[in-house]
């Protein structure tokens, strides 16, 4: 009996939890590419199966960093560096995601994100003698269609054809600049670079997954690389490299728990033409841009009916470190709904 219940458990795993990457929120919202959602939860789907998921991920980024140092607002402040500091950014991104498996060993997605941005600032005068005289400013959310990602995933090894318990897989594809990159405020300029809904740039994406399965146990490693291109504004976000090792168990057949630990390494940006930099406002100096960190996230996974899935996750940093001064997470929130057919 008991024999027959791991076998079920064991079948129900290889079924649902096949490739997954989890992304972590970058420091910021530096990679507004769809990526970070595209992965997670698109259980590579088998042979002439086709899988759609939607995903929904709210971060929330409200608290200033230098270094690896905590600032509050008035340190910042009083350093008089920047006269226009963010306060709080939520970023809300909606994914949709469609994966085919062409063959036992190929399958590809694509991934249409939408986002909407926004953000509080505070704007601070110098008054000389008088001290600083600080405003509260929100900006105009910024909302649109984000960056477009390709993706194909090729299984390289298995140490058996019948429900494999060890595989790599090796991933490559592309970000599309189809997110505008140049949306503009009311005073005419270029909202900050990192709160634009794309990037304008075509960035190819390399991942190398590896898989374990060791009933009731599913162990996961693995490593992305996006290289950032120049965007034809001049802008350059920095290139990323993400490694995730994670775990999932399965309590049930229709119940998953999850947890991962993720280190993220992101390059400072680039602004060649200077069309997007403000050297007096924090969030428009790219010295403020890039940095590492590691994120934990616990997560739950529902399995209602056969073929459906619910996914849901928190992400925290734990530890970070950033170029310059900047406003970082301090959570992110993800949902994700799929459905193979
Ligand atoms: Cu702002």
């Amino acid at each position: 009996m008991k024999k027959r219940l791991i076998i079920i458990i064991f079948i129900i795993c290889i079924n649902t939890v096949l490739p997954q990457l989890a992304f972590p929120a970058s420091l910021c919202c530096q990679l507004s590419s769809g990526i970070q959602e595209s992965l997670l939860g698109v259980a590579s789907p088998g042979q002439r199966k086709f899988s759609l998921q939607f995903t929904y991920s709210f971060t929330l980024m409200d608290r200033l960093r230098e270094g690896t140092s905590r600032r509050s607002l008035q340190d910042v402040i009083d350093e008089r560096r920047f006269m226009t500091i963010p306060t709080r950014m939520e970023m809300t991104k909606y994914t949709l995601t469609a994966a085919y498996g062409f063959s036992p060993r190929f399958s590809a997605f694509v991934s249409i994100p939408y986002l909407r941005n926004t953000m509080d600032m505070v704007m601070v005068t110098d008054m000389g003698d008088m001290g600083m005289n600080v405003m509260k400013q929100a900006m105009e959310p910024v909302q649109d269609i984000g960056d477009v990602t390709v993706m194909g995933l090729y299984r390289i090894y298995t140490n058996r054809e019948i429900t494999p318990t060890d595989s790599i897989t090796i991933g490559a594809g592309i970000k599309t600049p189809t997110g505008p990159s140049t949306k503009k405020s009311d005073n005419g300029e270029f909202v900050h670079a990192h709160m634009q809904p794309g990037t304008g740039s075509w960035d190819p994406v390399f991942s190398l997954i590896y898989t374990k399965m060791a009933t009731p146990f599913l162990i996961q490693a693995d490593v992305t690389y996006q290289i950032s291109t120049r965007n034809p504004d001049g802008y350059k976000f920095g290139d990323s490299f993400t490694t995730n090792l994670s775990g999932k168990y399965a309590v049930s057949s229709s119940f998953n728990v999850l947890a991962g630990l993720t280190y993220l390494h992101l390059s400072r940006a680039s602004d060649k033409e200077g069309k997007y930099t403000n050297l007096t406002s924090l969030m428009d100096d790219t010295a403020n841009t890039g940095g590492d960190s590691i994120w934990f996230s616990p997560g739950i996974q529902v399995i209602p009916f056969k073929n459906g899935m619910i996914d849901l996750k928190m992400q925290f940093p734990i530890w970070e470190r950033v170029n310059g001064v900047q406003l970082v997470s301090r959570h992110r929130i993800l949902v994700g709904v799929s459905y193979t057919f």
